[in-house]
């Protein structure tokens, strides 16, 4: 338990928040390039090509940030195919029932459609952002933040160099000051490297593992190497397996002392609890876009603490504008460890936005209404818009 302790500002209950008016909605796409390539065992990312919504609102702006990869490599989700959904789908649907709108209306009528949640928390934070700044609340208060700042966790991508090049960027990160490393695993780069980690940084390390799916739950050789992950003290071990194996999770779980956490297969409350109580599960990494918004990620949190099960804010390489969103996620109760919420220079020679920066591991939580971050206009100048406004 690294948060700190501060009462809630209004104990369970959100403020009530008025609709938006909402004068039309835009798809904002900037191009970003990572400080450095991101491996895990699905593939590389270079940069993102980030989609953004913009709700045009007369009391301010709302943005909201849709997380998916230019490619469907961690879900189905892909970036073309939210910009297209949002656009001929998600919100013309929403706009047709009135233009007042509150978070909760999106979700209520987009009831009738099937999936796409990336491109649909994208929506429902948009949403969410524009309502706060008419009401000049922060996001973290409106939804019961226990804290002022995050303790944050870097995760840590495949190195092209291999273990040296891991050795080195996990020694960068630590005297940075992060509180906790994820390395990302894939079979043929997993026990080696991870023992090198512990042996090198010690007993101390708060040190976990992420393998996106790439383990075979049927695959002997594969299961002797996370065999030989669980000697290795980790915090926890991460989705080895693929999303839609679920069943294989709880199978599995009983050979390790190291807890299982669930990210890809949790792709809403329902999931949550059946992972939860079938044993697939004993840590859920929330991430909101991959669950569809804001509103679903509570309800899985609050599924999750009624059954004594930690969770934490994952991260899918956001700008400002989808950080903090998670950052203020993170700071609910329940969030029990550090998030993959890193500061915006461990993704980015220039955010998006003012950049988060960590100070003594940790992330402050923005305060000022809204999300607590808006795209600076000068990083909108090559943007490509596209305006929907039927
Ligand atoms: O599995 O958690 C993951 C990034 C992209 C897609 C999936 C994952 C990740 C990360 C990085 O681990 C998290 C972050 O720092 O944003
Ligand atoms: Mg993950």
């Amino acid at each position: 338990m690294t948060h700190d302790q501060q009462p809630p500002a209004r104990p369970g209950t959100p403020d009530a928040l008025a609709p938006a008016p909402i004068e039309a909605v835009e798809l904002v796409r900037v191009t970003m390039r990572l400080v450095r390539p991101f491996r895990t065992s699905f593939g590389t990312q270079t940069g993102r090509d980030v989609l953004l919504v913009r709700v045009r609102s007369p009391a301010g702006d709302g943005w909201g940030e849709c997380v998916t990869p230019a490619a469907p490599v961690y879900s189905e989700e892909f970036t073309d195919g939210a910009a297209l959904v949002l656009r001929d789908h998600l919100v013309p649907r929403v706009l047709a029932a009135g233009r007042d709108l509150t978070a909760d209306d999106v979700h209520t009528r987009l009831r009738a459609i099937h999936g796409h949640r990336m491109a649909r928390a994208a929506l429902e934070v948009a949403v969410l952002d524009a309502q706060l700044r008419a009401a000049g609340i922060g996001l973290a208060r409106h939804l019961g933040a226990s804290v002022s700042r995050v303790p944050a966790g870097v995760s840590v991508g495949i190195p092209t160099g291999g273990v040296p090049e891991l050795v080195e960027q996990v020694a960068g990160y630590l005297d940075d000051g992060y509180l906790r490393i994820k390395a990302k695993v894939e079979p043929g780069f997993d026990v080696a490297p991870v023992a090198t980690l512990r042996e090198r940084f010690g007993a101390a390390l708060a040190l976990q593992v992420d393998a996106n799916g790439g383990y075979d739950p049927d695959d002997p050789a594969h299961l002797a190497a996370l065999d030989g992950l669980d000697e290795l003290e980790l915090r926890m071990l991460e989705q080895p397996f693929p999303a839609d194996r679920v069943r294989d999770h709880a199978r599995h779980a009983p050979r390790w002392r190291t807890p299982l956490c669930l990210d890809e297969s949790i792709t809403d409350p329902v999931a949550a609890r059946d992972a939860v109580e079938t044993g697939a599960a004993a840590i859920v990494n929330i991430k909101l876009g991959r669950v569809g918004g804001i509103r679903p990620s509570v309800a899985i949190r609050d599924v999750c603490a009624a059954r004594g099960i930690p969770v934490w804010c994952g991260g899918m390489l956001e700008t400002g504008v989808g950080r903090a969103a998670n950052v203020a996620l993170a700071a609910l109760p329940g969030f029990r460890e550090p998030g993959d919420t890193s500061a915006s220079d461990r993704y980015w020679q220039e955010d998006l936005t003012e950049p988060f920066v960590l100070e003594g591991g940790h992330l402050a939580v923005p305060d000022t209404p809204g999300i607590g971050r808006t795209p600076l206009p000068a990083r909108l100048h090559d943007a490509e818009v596209t305006r929907v406004d039927r």
